[in-house]
């Protein structure tokens, strides 16, 4: 088996869920290259000492540009806040690296531009860790629409619910709280959870063409974390848009950090004239499926549950009836990515498909502001 050197960059709750995908893949997938954990780098050594120890990569580094020289390293993950996002890609598209990077791809629009024109003259292999398209319901969800058996689509629905920001205690900025730092992070909700349901929607139901948008801050001040001081909260706490797709289906999506009782609750539905498909992720294995076909007096919903091994990725996990969660999406996207470089194909969602929903999310924000429908510019 050919090897595969990853240098990490951050040690959060990504840089974990994506260091397990890459000790697993090769226990559950017959693939041509075994990921390496080479080297992880964080500015605090002793922090990346902790994580190296606890995850088992050989070697520390403090200062990503010197990871991106290293000859022996053949991809660079990044796992860092989203405003360090392309300044790293960048230069490691310059050096010849692949490169996974984090969702969402950059801060804005004109950022991720800059980041798909560094990957596309590097011709380097690139993708995003939108990791929700490889659960097995969610990819079953796409070869359905796929068969052409939802028919024409006419609605979109996707939501994605947390509750934890409420406190108006709770800072801004730093370590596991950058997320509420505009300057960090570039959006909240938008760029952090539905930028998931507008990749996924993207995916499943293709371009957007217009939305309309509102979006609100609750806690409009919030001391920083570095500086110590109260400080503006920038980010949207909440936001809801509609949307008209290119096929003329509609769409509602809404995302909120304020939904108390609701922790992590991505859902979608899709109404076609044939069938309508519902997905829950805190019941991630199985697929709401109704089917108009089905002979009327017992035509009802039906809850799939996505575990046999003719189902999406499950033939490479455990036996029938017995189902996976959600650090399994995270395996599956590092066994596509190798799949893709092994055919020489694009892995996907590659940073071009990112940037389309980066565009979704500007245009979004951006109406929000005007008040009024903004189109969506493609990528
Ligand atoms: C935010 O709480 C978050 O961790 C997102 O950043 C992830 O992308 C999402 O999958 C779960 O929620």
């Amino acid at each position: 088996m050919k090897k595969l050197n990853i240098g990490l960059v951050g040690y959060g709750f990504m840089g974990r869920t994506h260091s397990n995908g890459f000790r697993k893949v090769n226990n559950f997938f017959d693939l041509e290259y075994q990921p390496v954990l080479k080297a992880i780098c964080a500015r605090s050594g002793d922090k990346a000492q902790e994580f190296a120890t606890k995850w088992g990569y050989e070697s520390v580094e403090t200062d990503w540009r010197k990871l991106v020289e290293r000859k022996d390293i053949d991809v660079i993950d990044i796992a860092t806040p989203n405003s360090s996002h392309a300044e790293i890609a960048i230069a490691a598209a310059q050096a010849g690296k692949m490169i996974l990077c984090e969702k969402p791809l950059s801060m804005d629009g004109p950022q991720g531009e800059k980041m798909v024109a560094a990957v596309e003259k590097a011709k380097v292999p690139n993708m995003v860790w939108y990791n929700y398209r490889r659960v097995p319901a969610v990819t079953l969800a796409k070869h359905l629409i796929q068969e052409g058996r939802l028919g024409r689509i006419f609605h979109y629905r996707a939501k994605f619910l947390q509750d934890w920001t409420i406190s108006k205690e709770l800072p801004q900025g730093g370590a596991g709280l950058w997320r509420l730092d505009v300057k960090e992070a570039g959006s909240g909700v938008t760029g952090d959870l539905l930028a998931h349901c507008i990749d996924t929607a993207l995916w499943l139901n293709g371009n957007i063409h217009d939305v309309s948008a509102m979006t609100e801050t609750f806690v409009k001040e919030r001391k920083h974390s570095l500086s110590g001081k109260v400080e503006k909260v920038g980010i949207d706490d909440a936001c809801a848009f509609l949307a008209h797709f290119d096929n003329g289906s509609l769409a509602t999506f809404e995302s909120t950090r304020y939904a108390r009782g609701h922790k992590a609750l991505y859902t979608f539905e899709i109404n076609g004239e044939n069938a309508s498909i519902a997905w829950d992720l805190h019941d991630l294995h199985r697929l709401q499926y109704f089917d108009h076909k089905d002979e009327g007096q017992i035509r009802g919903w039906r809850a799939l549950h996505i575990t046999d091994s003719d189902h999406p990725y499950m033939k490479n996990w455990w036996v029938p009836g017995l189902q996976i969660g959600y650090e399994h999406t995270f395996v599956h996207q590092v066994a596509d990515f190798i799949q893709a470089i092994t055919k020489g194909e694009r892995p996907r969602p590659d940073f071009r498909d990112a940037l389309e929903t980066q565009y979704v999310c500007d245009a979004v924000l951006k109406s929000a502001q005007t008040r009024a429908w903004e189109n969506v510019k493609h990528a």
